[in-house]
């Protein structure tokens, strides 16, 4: 059985026998995090946001910044969804007390 496919076609390599397994979890699905630009978040801002947030590092975080400033939306990363909603809740809610108008959404894969 190959790692990306969870189905068995029951034949076990080598033994010749009938012996169909059940994949025992199932494979989460993903969620794409996004950050959306606006005119008004500092760059630095955003840089912090995706070094802490989402742990990239200065030099990712820097680049992601510049793509999302110069097309308007970039991902920062995929998750599943508990994760994906948490790091969106926690982007949302620094933006906020910091009084800043950065936008963060997530989307099914
Ligand atoms: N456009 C912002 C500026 O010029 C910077 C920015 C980048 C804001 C990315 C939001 O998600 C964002 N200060």
């Amino acid at each position: 059985m190959t790692e990306k496919n969870q189905e068995d076609s029951g034949i076990e390599e080598g033994t010749g026998l009938a012996t169909k397994t059940r994949p025992a979890t199932k494979k989460p699905s993903l969620y794409r995090v996004l950050l959306l630009n606006d005119d008004y978040t500092p760059m630095e801002f955003v840089v912090e946001i995706l070094v802490r947030i989402f742990r990239k590092t200065p030099e990712d975080a820097a680049r992601i910044m510049l793509h999302v400033h110069q097309n308007g939306v970039g991902m920062c990363g995929v998750y599943t969804y508990e994760v994906a909603e948490t790091k969106v809740a926690q982007v949302m809610d620094a933006a906020r007390r910091a009084q800043h108008p950065l936008q963060c959404t997530m989307e099914k894969e």
